[in-house]
Parts: C-alpha cells; structure tokens; sequence
C-alpha cells in the first residue's frame, strides 16, 4: 500500500506553521502569527495569506506492506516519494497506482503555488522511479488509470473542475502511450440535492468484471461531508455509464470517521478484490487509514444490475 503522509510542526497559540519545499528539496518552515489581519484560517486544510493559498500540511507518499491485509509495516530498502520540483513545492497526495503491463503507474496529485494537478511517476522495482512530470494541469486531481488497454489505447479517469460554467465532474480520457491524453469526455456529474451534489472524483482504477468496469468513487456535498459510491462503465466503450448507485455504499459513521483533522470523510484511493470480498482501504477524516469488507454481488445490487 502506498499511504499519503502529511505532516506540520507542532502547533503553538501565538503562530500558524507549515512547511513547504524548496526547488532544491529542502523543508522551510512558514509562520504567520495568528493575530495577522491578512491570515485566513478557516478551513483545517487550507490557510489564505495575502491573498496566496497555502496547505497546512506537507504530504509525501510512503509504501508500506502487509502479509494479512490489516497489519502494515514499512519495509526496509525502500524509499518514501516526496515532492519534486516547482510543481510540487507543497506536496504529493493522494496516490493511484495502476499495474499495466508490467509497469506501475502512480498518478497523484501535485500542489505548488501554481496550483493543483496531476503528475505521474512509473517503476517497475518500486526502488528505481522514472518522473513523467504533470500529465494535467490545473486544477486536477483524482486521477486513476484503467490496468488494460482498450482497443489498443490507454484510459484514465480525472477530474479537472470548472469554476464558473461546469464543476467538479469526472471525465475520461485516451492515450496512445499512458503519457499523452487527449479526447476527454465528461461521463459523471454531481447531483444536485444528493449526497454528492458538489464534487466527484475516482478512487482507484476501475474494476474490470463481466458486468463492466467498476468504479469506486467520493461525492461530497456542500458541507464537505464525504462518502462513497459506485459507477459501472461498458467495457469496450468506457465513456458508457451503464449504471451509478444513487445512495452511498458507504457514509461515515464512525467516530474516527466524523471527527479528526478534517471530520466527516471517508475517502478511498485503493483495494483488493478477492472472489465476492472487495476491500476498500481509505482515509478516515484525514486522518486515519482504514479498511472495510464489502460484497461485489451488494455494490451490483445497488447498481441495480
Ligand atoms: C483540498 C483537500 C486537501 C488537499 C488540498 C490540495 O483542500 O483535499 O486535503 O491537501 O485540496 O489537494
């Protein structure tokens, strides 16, 4: 499993701290009292000042792995994937990683000054990595490679978002060589008065089953309380939707789930099918890692199909 990571300095009462990196890689710690007229510290995740957005959190990828699927552990030899570049000054969130013909395919979010998108490094080794730079620019994020080619082309689920006309919907898109994307289609929208009324994206690459391709996706509302559902696209022409579940398999109910660093999100980038079981892992409040069972015949029941 590959987890995001995402750290700051310990708190004081006298001045908001963050860290950002530099272009040569260095952690700089940023402090802004917290009486300063020009901070803007609404939102836990965020800080505004002088007009320029900041993250509160520095995020880097780690891999960790596990014998059982619930005990994780960090192996040794390996390396932790930190930001690289003006494009990821302030960080890397939220990995996919896609096995394609032999390749892995990590596509995750890039954050900078110059905004939000995704970028994508490859390895075969999980020790050597090769950086493809930012496949698409801002704002862009939750981006998840099919593990087959279609028709001889590569398909990705993204979700860029319109600020004025549009919002944040998920789209696809084809490559003939997994770098270059083109011919983008926008296949699923929010709903409005629903659960995900205000954003969508992908979790993990798309289930390939005889059914169709099955996507396991976060809906937000306005109040940016986050649960899950689940979408089902033609297998030979994936722009199709054949189907989309309209309550959530999954809301959060838990305690760790309702209330951390950002309450009220469950938030998935990953699983493992096996035969009926398909577990889910994901983010708990933005904070916590966690795992759930959940039955394929269920989500296609709720699919309807
Ligand atoms: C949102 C949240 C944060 C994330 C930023 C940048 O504010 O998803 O967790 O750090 O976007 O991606």
């Amino acid at each position: 499993m590959l987890v995001r990571v995402a750290e700051r300095p310990q708190q004081n009462e006298v001045v908001v701290s963050f860290p950002i990196l530099t272009l040569t890689g260095e952690t700089q710690i940023m402090e802004i009292a917290l009486n300063d007229a020009d901070l803007i510290a609404t939102d836990a995740r965020v800080v505004r000042y002088k007009g320029v957005d900041y993250l509160t959190t520095l995020s880097h990828l780690r891999l960790l792995c596990t014998d059982d699927g619930i005990n994780f552990y960090e192996p040794e030899g390996y390396q932790k994937l930190f930001g690289n570049g003006a494009l990821q000054t302030f960080g890397i969130e939220d990995c996919r990683v896609t096995q394609l013909e032999g390749k892995y395919y990590l596509t995750f979010t890039a954050v900078s000054d110059s905004g939000v998108g995704v970028s994508m490094r490859t390895t075969t080794n999980w020790k050597a990595f090769e950086d493809h730079g930012m496949i698409l620019p801002p704002h862009n994020k939750d981006c998840a490679i099919f593990e087959e080619k279609i028709n001889g082309l590569y398909y990705a689920l993204h979700r860029p978002s319109s600020v004025d006309i549009g919002g944040n919907y998920i789209w696809l898109a084809q490559s003939p060589d997994g770098l270059h994307w083109g011919n983008h289609r926008c296949i699923v929208k929010t709903r409005i008065n629903n659960w995900d009324s205000a954003r969508v994206g992908a979790g993990a690459a798309p289930i390939k089953t005889d059914k169709g391709w099955l996507e396991i996706y976060h809906g937000a509302n306005a109040q940016h309380q986050y649960c899950l559902g689940a979408f089902l696209l033609d297998l030979n022409e994936p722009w199709k939707v054949l189907a989309r579940t309209h309550d959530p398999i999954m809301v959060p109910t838990e305690e760790y789930e309702l209330s951390g660093f950002f309450g009220h999100v469950v938030f998935t980038n990953g699983h493992v099918v096996n035969g009926d079981t398909i577990t889910i892992y994901y983010g708990a409040a933005d904070e916590h890692v966690c795992g759930a069972h959940f039955s394929m015949r269920e989500i296609f029941e709720a699919l309807g199909v």
